[in-house]
């Protein structure tokens, strides 16, 4: 029992339902283009927005805003039934991952070893979870951005010590990730950046990034981690100027240190637009230069310009970069990851639900109709016709 589980499962009731808790057009099990629905989208909640977030905002000073039994009470225990909520609701939505952040799972501790050991004992029960629910984990990563030690960035940080802190916290996550069975690994690099060029070193930054980077890989090698090692690429905020800016910048990076075979991108919907790009310029670039991974769903707002991690609501939008992940052959290893999180004033428990039925409803509606524009080949047409200057001698 969890504030959660007010709600039966979701089912799907088709488009015509008016229950604001079934999916319309989320028919995980239906078979379009030889999968079904679920094995062609690999749809993720998320554990940090999910779980995690309090509702604050800049302007609520750190005072909470949701009301769940784990924002009270001690750390250890806390952790311990947000992670039995979570896996109530992640089975009750019936979508087949999660993913999730070291720190949104464990508090820290006094040192490593002891966060490491905090950690190793709620991994374990989600270990436990994931075997009962059928739930699987997309990806994991490391938290290299919430503690003070990292206000100046992880791997780029200009004290050796915090890189050496980073690279252990990442090769534990990194070991976990394997473990529990996960199908990625991300490294997202909010604070991999610079605040000003007048006290930075930029290209000792990079080298250090590089280097960081290629211990990932290799340790990923050294445990014989099956998975895919990507990087998210974002182009501000929390720095002023994140190195992994888009997609293209992350390329070049990974070329200048011999990783484009090792490392692809985990791209956000939100990213992409916060770097002056559509969505689906994104995800084309990424199949171009062969590093397409994952996906990041959500949307900003118009309006705005930052990180407002919304869930989908216009399918419409989606539609172009979905065509293009057809043409690409759809997800390896990668998946639907609901980067997204509730307005402020969705309190309620029961909105997680709404949220998450809204946003995957939205990205399945575009998925069909991505499909239709893909099997009609029209657009292909026209543009195979287009180049076909070059089939000629
Ligand atoms: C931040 C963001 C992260 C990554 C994982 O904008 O998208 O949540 O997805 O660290
Ligand atoms: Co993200």
């Amino acid at each position: 029992m969890s504030v959660y589980s007010t709600v039966d499962s979701i089912r799907f009731e088709g488009p015509d339902s008016t229950n604001p808790l079934a999916f319309r057009w989320y028919d995980a099990t239906r078979v379009v283009m030889g999968k079904t629905l679920a094995e062609h989208l690999r749809p993720a909640v998320c554990y940090w927005h999910s779980f995690c977030w309090r509702g604050e905002d800049p302007f609520s000073l750190g005072v909470p805003l949701f009301n769940r039994p784990w924002f009270q009470g001690d750390p250890q225990s806390a952790a311990v039934q947000k992670l039995d909520a979570a896996f109530d609701f992640f089975a009750r939505l019936g979508l087949p991952y999660w993913t999730f952040h070291d720190r949104d799972v464990a508090p820290e501790g006094a040192n490593l070893r002891e966060t490491n050991a905090i950690l190793d004992s709620l991994l374990e029960n989600a270990a436990r979870k994931m075997q009962d629910t059928g739930v699987k984990l997309l990806w994991g990563t490391a938290n290299l951005f919430s503690h003070p030690r990292y206000m100046s960035g992880a791997a780029t940080n200009p004290d050796p010590e915090v890189y050496a802190y980073a690279a252990g916290q990442v090769k534990h996550a990194l070991e976990w990730t394997a473990r529990l069975g996960g199908e990625n690994y991300v490294l997202w690099g909010g604070r991999e950046g610079y605040e000003t060029l007048l006290n930075t070193d930029m290209k000792h930054e990079l080298d250090a990034y590089g280097r960081f980077l290629a211990s990932v890989v290799e340790h990923k090698h050294k445990i014989g981690f099956k998975g895919a090692i990507l990087i998210e690429p974002k182009p501000k905020e929390p720095t002023k100027h994140q190195y992994d800016y888009d997609t293209a910048t992350v390329y070049g990076f990974l070329r200048r240190y011999g990783l484009d075979q090792e490392v692809k991108v985990n791209i956000e919907v939100n990213h992409a637009t916060l770097s002056g790009h559509s969505f689906e310029h994104e995800v084309t670039t990424s199949f171009a230069l062969g590093i397409f991974g994952s996906l990041d769903a959500n949307r900003g707002d118009e309006q705005l310009g930052w990180d407002t991690d919304q869930f989908p609501n216009n399918h419409v939008a989606l539609v172009p970069a979905l065509v293009e992940l057809l043409r690409g052959g759809g997800f390896k290893t990668g998946g639907m990851n609901f980067d997204a999180k509730l307005r402020r004033q969705s309190i309620d428990p029961e909105d997680l639900y709404a949220g998450h039925i809204g946003g995957i409803d939205t990205l399945a509606r575009a998925f069909l109709s991505a499909v239709d524009l893909h099997q009609a080949a029209e657009l292909d047409r026209a543009r195979t016709a287009r180049y076909a200057g070059w089939k000629n001698e």
